[in-house]
């Protein structure tokens, strides 16, 4: 009777481009840089130790069209390895590496087979008795359900049907070749290797319908651990199940209490406190990537606001006391608010201005103006960020979310805050 076990990974987007390092040097911004490259020479390190019969690769193996052809040799190599194993790998692309996506092109080891986009196509493994169902993406917005062309379960076999879907549009993902659960189920497939959404989840178990996740998170909205599944299968059944943890960089939010602190030194004492925390917590000799958010009330509020560069710099020089390749710092978010016999006290000489921008929130004459002065750079900050990233990612920038979404009363408001800010430390 045939045993076997094979891994499934999903969402590795190799080299794709990490915003918000330009510029900037040493071992932790290179280990960053090199992150989805390093985390899939070790799935492939477990693939081999494991010694797996496969790999399946359910979409978004590349973030788009290679700058050049490292991208793609880099991934020849890694299938070359496998190949010399004796271990097969099967690829679907998603709407990331859609064909009409990837202009460049090399030619793969024979063990590397690819789903075709025309039309479903099964691929079987005679020797363990396992059938594997798939279509990649011609496109990158499919909108038609692919599942539903998907052929019948192979009798007597294993059957795995390798899909990328946004199901119905979870966690924000864009809803591509839509399907819904109880369809994949009625299928009669064995186990759904499914691909898109980045935070893995398990749909369902026995049948099987699971998004791996990242292999690797890539920004602070990849948080916490990543990998890919390995799948144990005894006579048709599964028998084993787990997460095998690939990432070389793990990304947190720090939340740092900065309630009551009468001094920067202070909040900068307990950033380092939260630091230690967070990297003695992590496992797997990650590096910890976080953003730092100070929060609670306390009366230096006003300087942490205008603190810009020094806060973060203070941050990245906690993290380097830690080591080397320790924690990185993305971001210190100040979200704290002024202490308390503060908040009503604007003082005179600049208390007029303040209640001006406390009611220009509501003044529509004021927004009608605002609309006709911003419109077009908000408009063109619209098309650079669409441009520039993909409708999947969030915009993680308040401010800026603000002027994407025409939200003037709310872009005022944080005028105001910044404002009061600057003129209470001036006045000071
Ligand atoms: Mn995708």
């Amino acid at each position: 009777m045939a045993s076997f076990s094979f891994i499934h990974t999903a969402d590795i987007h190799l080299d794709s481009p990490l915003r918000g390092l330009e510029g900037m040097e040493g071992p932790a911004v290179e280990r960053i840089r090199t992150a989805t490259r390093k985390a899939f020479e070790n799935l492939i390190d477990e693939a081999i130790e494991r010694k797996v019969a496969f790999i399946v690769i359910a979409g978004d193996l590349y973030d788009g069209d290679w700058r050049d052809y490292q991208t793609g040799l880099f991934f020849v190599r890694q299938m070359g390895r496998l190949a010399s194993e004796g271990i097969q790998a099967f690829i679907l692309y998603g709407n990331h590496d859609a064909e009409s996506q990837i202009t460049k092109k090399l030619t793969l080891p024979d063990n590397v087979r690819v789903f075709p986009a025309k039309r479903p196509e099964t691929f079987r493994l005679e020797n363990i008795n396992a059938a594997l169902h798939g279509r990649g993406y011609s496109s990158r917005d499919i909108t038609e359900n692919l599942a539903a062309s998907y052929p019948e379960p192979v009798h007597g076999a294993f059957n795995i049907g390798v899909l990328h879907t946004g199901m119905g549009g979870m966690d924000g993902h864009a809803n591509y070749a839509p399907c819904v659960l109880g369809e994949l189920l009625a299928k009669g497939y064995d186990y759904w290797a499914l691909g898109h959404v980045h935070q893995g989840r398990v749909i369902n178990e026995n049948p099987h319908v699971v998004f791996p996740g990242n292999l690797q998170g890539r920004h602070i909205r990849e948080t916490g651990p990543k990998g890919a599944y390995l799948v144990t299968v005894e006579d048709n059944v599964i028998t084993g199940f787990s997460l095998i943890h690939t990432d070389v960089v793990r990304w947190e939010v720090v939340n740092v209490d900065a309630a009551g602190c009468e001094h920067i030194e202070e909040a900068a004492e307990r950033v380092g406190a939260a630091l230690e925390d967070a990297i003695s917590s992590r496992t797997g000799g990650c590096m910890l990537a976080c953003r730092v958010e100070l929060t609670g009330s306390t009366k230096i509020h006003d300087g942490l606001l205008l603190s810009g560069n020094h806060i973060l710099a203070e941050a990245r020089a906690l993290a380097l006391g830690f080591g080397d390749e320790a924690a990185w710092i993305e971001r210190v978010v100040v979200s704290t608010k002024p202490a308390r016999a503060e908040q009503t006290d604007t003082g005179e000489f600049f208390g007029d201005l303040y209640d001006i921008l406390g009611e220009a929130t509501e003044n529509d004459e004021l927004q009608k103006l605002l609309k006709t002065d911003l419109s077009e750079i908000v408009s063109r900050i619209k098309t650079d960020l669409k441009l520039a990233a993909d409708r999947e990612n969030y915009i993680d920038d308040a401010v800026l979310c603000a002027a994407l979404q025409s939200d003037y009363p709310a872009l005022i408001g944080y005028t105001q805050e910044y404002l009061k800010a600057l003129l209470k430390t001036t006045e000071d």
